[in-house]
């Protein structure tokens, strides 16, 4: 598998609790180099755009005024196989049924308070890069 660029954000409630540097720590330790970054506040139609995928779920009036509630820090990721990789040191959705030593057994609140996002595909990291960062602030 060859080096691979995908996106990540670290959500409202991380942010809010000072768990950033926290969380690079656990990416970084397993290989993933942090080749942008920047914290900014969405506001909550940005956040709809970006999670548009999600709009028949019950849920998604509740996430993206979750994703607007405070600022988030997004970020695109480098390394080997980075997208499963990422996904791997995220753990999953539900904090309740991940992993242990995985970032949202350790730090998420709940299923819809779970501390990062990470893209789930080659597709979806080109596009959610795209719609965060231009080109010259990715510093490989
Ligand atoms: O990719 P991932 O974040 O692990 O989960 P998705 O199924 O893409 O859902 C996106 C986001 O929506 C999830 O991180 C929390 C929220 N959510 C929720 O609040 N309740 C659910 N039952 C499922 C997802
Ligand atoms: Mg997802």
């Amino acid at each position: 598998m060859a080096v691979q660029r995908t996106f990540s954000i670290i959500k409202p409630d991380a942010t809010k609790r000072n768990l950033t540097g926290a969380i690079n720590a656990k990416f970084e330790a397993a290989g993933l180099r942090i080749v942008a970054q920047k914290r900014i506040h969405l506001t909550k139609a940005q956040a709809g755009v970006f999670y548009a995928v999600h709009a028949e779920r019950p849920f998604y009036d509740e996430l993206c005024e979750f994703m607007a509630s405070e600022p988030i820090v997004v970020q695109v990721l480098e390394g080997e196989d980075a997208i499963a990789k990422n996904r791997e040191v995220m753990g999953a959705t539900n904090p309740a049924e991940a992993d242990e030593g995985t970032i949202r057994k350790e730090f998420a609140l709940s299923i819809g308070e779970n501390s990062v996002h990470g893209s789930d595909a080659p597709e979806t990291a080109a596009e959610e890069i795209a719609y965060f960062f231009s080109g010259l602030e990715l510093v490989g």
